[in-house]
């Protein structure tokens, strides 16, 4: 499979292309077509073709059928993308088979159950005095946006491309979307699976490439598109917003984080530190709710760090960063931490194996201690399998320290006294707040996060809401 645009039913390589690097020993595995302007206008005025013909006249059963196809689609094609996604990340093959790609499928099948089974409000109206009955029904439909431009990035690269996809489908929208240029080969199966499904021309379609001066921002600034639903870092979110002001286009970005984990002294520590060693290590720390910030109460912080420190040395089954420019950029945080005062107590450097991923781009799982709460590597996101573990005394600290960052995506609370998880939960600013476990999902709850970490919420009826307009329809009975 060969990365390809999709657009209006065709695939195509046409144009200039850049190389794909495997991460995992730097060797090229392939060539990806960077899209154009004009092919992103076509792409544009397909999705708005989609919109007039039977795309745009389907109802919801016929929607939802068409994604449960998808979903059957990508199930009868499993190792196939389990195959493409470890390719183009180099995570480990457990991680794509258990998470990303069942995740993809789940979203296809969440999104067909929650637009079909979602019901509307309708108002019985009265008022007295006016003329004729006086009395109205007052009801709601909800139509779709139009022409929605998708941008995803390269981490769960299938699983947040489709986290978007499925519920604008559902919503009835026609799609435009571009992935991470790291990370183009799911995409292109996820189209293929689309084609095969039978989804009306231009309804989905695919366009790959660069971001800033390229196809993604071709897309987003483009007069024809009617919402942008972006997951990616907090600075392109900025430059994104900036261009969509320019058409008013209503924005769902799903940013970046610097997470706090708070860990106490009554925590099961056996299970707090187990559980940190996931929430900052999975993914080598590349998934935007990876915990980079641990407080721990100081009774328990000398043993919490040991533990800690002792567990991220033995992690061997880990992948590398996405890219060499990434390892570069987690590098420089490992370089900055000690220029900032920090005390390595694991890792904090590039791993020898002895074989091909040598030339790959893998960094060491890394704990860090005795940083200020000022050191740019404590405010900063690294994206990378690093945290930095610092001391508190008691409940206000604790929710003090989390809250003392420009980022406000996910909290974990380690604790076994339940009043206090109820008590702190509310006060960390953060979207998504775990106790005692993390990234524990059900896709009908409300995902995204606060201050420099996002706009709005999906997942759900919260994605439904997002990727369609209520419209009031009032009449006179
Ligand atoms: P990125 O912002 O560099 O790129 C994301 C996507 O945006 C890519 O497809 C890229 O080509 C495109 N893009 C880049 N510049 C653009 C521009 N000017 N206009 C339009 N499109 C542009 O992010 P990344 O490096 O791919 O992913 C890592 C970042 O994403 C981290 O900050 C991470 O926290 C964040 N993230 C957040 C979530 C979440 O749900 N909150 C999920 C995953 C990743
Ligand atoms: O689980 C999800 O639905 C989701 N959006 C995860 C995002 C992970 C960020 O890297």
């Amino acid at each position: 499979m060969k990365p390809a645009h999709y657009v209006n039913g065709v695939f195509s390589t046409t144009g200039e292309t850049f190389p794909l690097l495997s991460p995992v020993d730097g060797s090229q595995v392939g060539v990806v077509p960077e899209a154009t302007r004009d092919v992103v206008d076509s792409a544009v005025r397909a999705a708005r073709a989609a919109l007039d013909g039977p795309w745009g006249r389907s109802g919801v059963e016929e929607r939802c059928a068409f994604l449960r196809r998808i979903a059957d689609g990508i199930e009868a094609r499993f190792e196939e993308f389990v195959d493409a996604e470890v390719a183009d990340t180099g995570k480990p093959r457990e991680l794509a088979a258990t998470v990303d790609i069942p995740r993809a499928i789940g979203n296809f099948r969440a999104y067909a159950d929650l637009s079909y089974g979602r019901p509307e409000r309708a108002y019985p109206t009265t008022v007295p005095g006016w003329s004729g009955s006086g009395q109205a029904l007052n009801y709601t439909v909800r139509r779709p946006l139009g022409v929605v431009a998708i941008i995803s990035p390269w981490n769960l690269p299938l699983l947040l491309l489709t986290w978007k996809v499925a519920p604008a489908l559902a919503a009835g929208n026609a799609v435009v979307a571009k992935p991470s240029e790291e990370t183009p080969s799911t995409a292109t199966l996820l189209a293929e699976v689309i084609d095969e499904a039978g989804v009306p021309d231009g309804a989905f379609n695919l366009v790959h490439g660069h971001g800033g001066a390229a196809a993604g921002e071709y897309l987003t600034s483009h007069a024809g598109v009617d919402a942008i639903a972006f997951t990616g870092a907090s600075a392109t979110g900025a430059a994104i917003m900036r261009n969509a002001a320019d058409h008013v286009t209503p924005v769902s970005f799903e940013l970046g984080g610097k997470n706090p984990a708070l860990v106490f002294a009554d925590a099961d520590l056996a299970e707090a530190v187990e559980g940190t060693v996931r929430s900052s290590f999975t993914h080598s720390g590349q998934i935007c709710l990876c915990t980079e910030r641990v407080y721990v109460q100081r009774p328990v912080y000398d043993e919490f760090v040991r533990a800690l420190a002792e567990r991220a040395r033995t992690l061997k089954d880990y992948g590398p960063m996405i890219s060499a420019e990434h390892r570069d950029k987690v590098l420089s945080y490992y370089r900055l931490a000690v220029a900032e005062g920090a005390t390595v107590v694991a890792g904090g450097g590039v791993p020898s194996f002895g074989d091909a991923r040598d030339g790959g781009f893998y960094v060491e799982p890394t704990v860090l201690t005795g940083l200020p709460q000022t050191a740019r590597t404590v405010r900063e996101e690294i994206f990378g399998p690093v945290c930095h573990v610092a001391p508190f005394d008691d409940e206000d600290e604790a929710i003090r320290l989390a809250n003392d960052s420009p980022y406000g995506l996910a909290a974990t609370v380690w604790t076994t006294d339940l009043s206090r998880a109820h008590r702190v939960a509310p006060r960390v600013e953060a979207g998504i707040v775990w106790v005692n476990c993390w990234n524990l999902r059900d896709l009908r709850t409300p995902f995204g996060g606060v201050k420099a970490s996002g706009i709005g919420r999906e997942g759900g009826e919260y994605s439904l809401d997002f990727f369609s307009e209520p419209v009031n329809v009032c009449v006179k009975i």
